[in-house]
C-alpha cells in the first residue's frame, strides 16, 4: 500500500463526513458490558473473579496489590525508575500550576463574593495493561488526582501471569493509595459501586479499550466519569518550512498506538503533501508495529490531505478539533490563533506529540472522536469540585433589595421577597 495525498477541495461529503465523525466504536459491546456492570454490581467479588478468569484468563489470588507497586519499584532497572521518576515530577510540576486558588472578592459595596476548591473525596484510575500496558498513563491519571488533593486514589489495572513492573512501578510513584489487578469492564463496575475488597469511588477517569469506555459510559450517572476517550489522533499542519520527514514521523508515531488511531496530515504545499506521503509510506515499513500502523493509515479519519490555501487547512482542523495538534509552519503561534478546538497543542518542529506522551509534563488522557469541541484532558481541575462562597453586609443588600423582592414577585414566590424585606426593615446592624 502507498500513501496517497488527497486534495480537500475534491472530498466528497460522506468523505468529508468520515473525518469528523469518529466514533469511539463502543455501540457493538454495550450489550454485552451492560451484563457484566449488572453482574458485578450484584455479586461484587465474585463476579470480579469469573470475569477475570473467563476474559484474561487468570484466576485471581488477592484482588488488591497495592504493595506489590512497591517490591516492583524497587526491583525496577535504575534508568527505568529514573525516567519514570523524571516524568512524574515533570506532570506533578505543571499540575501543580494549575491547582487552583480560593478567592473572595468585593463586587460591589458590601457584595463580597468568591470561589473555593475541594478535592472529591475518592476516585479510581484505570491504567491498561496486557499488550498495551502503560505506565505513563498510570502517572497521568494519578498524579492530577494526588495533587488536586484527592484523599482515596485508587487504580485498576488488568490482571496478567505476570504484571508488568514499569507500570506497577509508576503507579507507586505516582502515590495512588489502592490499586486493584482487575482489567476490562468488570474493573468499571467494581469501582463505581463497590466490591467487598474494592472501594467505590466517585468518579472514574482514564483511557482504556471498548469494553472499558463502553463499561464507562454505561456507569456514568451513578457515578462521574473524565470522558469517552477512543482511539489516539493526530493532526499536523505543515507548510513548506516544514521537515516532511518529522510530519510522517509524527503520523507514524501516533498510528502505532491502535489499527484505528486516526492520523492526518494537512498542507496548502503540494510539494510537502507528496513529501510527506512518501515518508510516511517508508517509515512505516521500517517500524515494528508497521501492520498496526498500515491499518490505521487506512482509515477513513486518516490521510494526507492537499488544501489550497492554510485558511483551508485550519478550518479543516478546527472542525476536526483532534486530539492532538501539531503545528509546524514559519509562524506556529499564527496558526494557533484561529484554532479553538484542540486537546493539546504542540508547536514547532522540536515538540514532538511524544514528549507530552511521556514526560514534558503536560497530560496525556485527552478527548478523542471531536470531544475537544468540548472539553479539555484531565488536568487538576478534573479531581475538583468548586463552591460560590457570599457575604453581604446591610448596604450590599439593601443595594440588591428591589432587584431580588421584583424577581421573587415576578415568580410568585413571596417567601423569598419577605426574607429580604424582613432584614431591611429591620435595618440588619452595619457593622459587616
Ligand atoms: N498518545 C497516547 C498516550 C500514550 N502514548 C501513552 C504513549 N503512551 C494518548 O492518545
Ligand atoms: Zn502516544
Amino acid at each position: 500500500m502507498t500513501v496517497a495525498v488527497q486534495e480537500l477541495a475534491d472530498l466528497g461529503p460522506a468523505d468529508r463526513a468520515a473525518f469528523f465523525e469518529r466514533d469511539a466504536g463502543i455501540e457493538a459491546v454495550r450489550g454485552d458490558v451492560r451484563e457484566i456492570v449488572e453482574q458485578v454490581r450484584e455479586e461484587g467479588d465474585v463476579a470480579v473473579r469469573e470475569f477475570t478468569s473467563e476474559f484474561d484468563d487468570v484466576e485471581l489470588g488477592n484482588i488488591e496489590i497495592t504493595d506489590a507497586c512497591e517490591r516492583a519499584y524497587e526491583n525496577i532497572e535504575d534508568d527505568l525508575r529514573e525516567a519514570i521518576e523524571t516524568a512524574a515530577a515533570n506532570v506533578r510540576e505543571f499540575h501543580e500550576a494549575q491547582r487552583p486558588e480560593d478567592w473572595r472578592e468585593e463586587f460591589g459595596p458590601g457584595r463580597e463574593l468568591g470561589r473555593r476548591f475541594r478535592p472529591i473525596e475518592r476516585v479510581g484510575a484505570y491504567v491498561p495493561g496486557g499488550s498495551a500496558a502503560y505506565p505513563s498513563s498510570a502517572i497521568m491519571t494519578v498524579v492530577p488526582a494526588v495533587v488536586a488533593g484527592v484523599d482515596h486514589v485508587a487504580v485498576v489495572t488488568p490482571p496478567a501471569d505476570e504484571l508488568n513492573p514499569a507500570t506497577l512501578a509508576a503507579i507507586h510513584v505516582a502515590g495512588a493509595d489502592a490499586v486493584y489487578s482487575v482489567g476490562g469492564a468488570q474493573a468499571i463496575a467494581g469501582l463505581a459501586y463497590g466490591t467487598e475488597t474494592i472501594t467505590r469511588v466517585q468518579k472514574i477517569v482514564g483511557p482504556g479499550n471498548r469494553w472499558v469506555t463502553a463499561a464507562k459510559a454505561e456507569v456514568r450517572g451513578d457515578v462521574e466519569i473524565d470522558f469517552l476517550a477512543g482511539p489516539s489522533e493526530v493532526v499536523v499542519v505543515a507548510d513548506e518550512t516544514a521537515d516532511p520527514d518529522l510530519v510522517a514521523a509524527e503520523l507514524v508515531a501516533q498510528a502505532e498506538h491502535d489499527p484505528n488511531a486516526s492520523v492526518v496530515a494537512v498542507t496548502a504545499d503540494a510539494g510537502t503533501a507528496d513529501a510527506v506521503a512518501a515518508a510516511v509510506d517508508e517509515q512505516a515499513h521500517a517500524r515494528e508495529r508497521e501492520d498496526v500502523i498500515r491499518e490505521a493509515l487506512e482509515n477513513d479519519a486518516s490521510g494526507v490531505l492537499l488544501a489550497r490555501s492554510m485558511s483551508e487547512a485550519i478550518l479543516f482542523t478546527e472542525e476536526y478539533a483532534p486530539e492532538h495538534l501539531s503545528i509546524v509552519t514559519d509562524d506556529e503561534d499564527a496558526v494557533l490563533e484561529r484554532i479553538d478546538s484542540a486537546g493539546s497543542v504542540f508547536l514547532g518542529p522540536n515538540t514532538p506529540v511524544a514528549a507530552g506522551d511521556y514526560a514534558s509534563g503536560t497530560n496525556h488522557v485527552l478527548p478523542t472522536n471531536g470531544g475537544a469541541r468540548l472539553t479539555g484532558g484531565l488536568s487538576v481541575e478534573t479531581f475538583l469540585r468548586s463552591t460560590t462562597v457570599q457575604r453581604l453586609s446591610a448596604e450590599g443588600l439593601s443595594d440588591l433589595g428591589e432587584t431580588i423582592t421584583t424577581l421573587a414577585d415576578a415568580e410568585g414566590l413571596e417567601a423569598h421577597a419577605a426574607s429580604v424585606r424582613r432584614r431591611l426593615e429591620d435595618g440588619v446592624d452595619d457593622e459587616t
